[in-house]
């Protein structure tokens, strides 16, 4: 546990924070490699908040958002299911499934989801639209290995190409605590939203491993 908690440490010691505004990281490819590993401000956490926009064209399953901890690979997950519609959330290797996913493939998709420790409750907002609240129960989150494009089955590793990312991911942050409603609306707006205290896509540390690129966004011409 020293051990690890000494890695953690110098691993948030060599990367310095980076704007990544009008940024995004292109995952071009299917492997079982390429990731991005965020560092997080905090290391125990008994709420959460995520958000982020990403685009694919994938069918088949893939993780969207991948923490683990030295005693849970799925601590919080955000995970394409198989069957169209469902997006589970796992919470200390508890899902939850939301059906009725309108989650349509080349199209950008805000993607939030919130859970705290008290209630055990989590929620997936796509596109601003709310699921309902469903249980998961859960408690701390401690220790955190936060991976984009990949999905963790152990602490950092673990991965399997046939549930990796293939697409754009951007404007990732992470919050310690359960956003409200109307805070998710401003996030998805993109209208003056308080960045995520855990992680803030204006101030990332991250390393990244393989293909993954950092890109201009396409934004629309006028
Ligand atoms: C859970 O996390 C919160 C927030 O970091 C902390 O105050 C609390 O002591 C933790 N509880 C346990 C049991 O570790
Ligand atoms: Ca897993």
């Amino acid at each position: 546990m020293a051990f690890l908690l000494l890695l953690v440490m110098l691993t948030a010691c060599a990367a310095t924070p980076q704007d990544l505004s009008g940024k995004m990281f292109t995952f071009p490819e299917e492997t079982q490699t390429a990731n991005v590993r965020l560092t997080t401000s905090g290391q125990d956490f008994n709420a959460v908040t995520v958000c982020l926009r990403s685009i694919t064209d994938l069918a088949r399953s893939h993780a969207l958002f991948s923490v683990s901890t030295p005693s849970r690979d799925n601590a919080f997950l955000i995970f394409k299911g198989t069957a169209n519609d469902i997006i589970s959330v796992d919470v200390v290797n508890n899902g939850a499934r939301f059906g009725g996913q309108d989650y349509k493939p080349n199209t950008w998709h805000p993607i939030c989801s919130t859970w705290d420790s008290e209630s055990g409750l989590v929620q997936l907002w796509l596109d601003g639209k709310p699921s309902i609240r469903k249980f998961t129960g859960g408690s701390n989150i401690t220790g955190p290995i936060v991976i984009l494009g990949q999905e963790q089955d152990s602490y950092g590793g673990g991965f399997d190409r046939r549930q990796s990312f293939v697409g754009m991911i951007t404007d990732v942050h992470m919050w310690d605590y359960a956003l409200s409603s109307c805070e998710i609306q401003r996030y998805v707006d993109d209208r003056n939203f308080s960045p995520g205290n855990v992680l803030n896509w204006r101030a990332l540390e991250f390393q990244t491993t393989g293909r993954v690129l950092i890109e201009n966004k396409q934004l629309p011409c006028y």
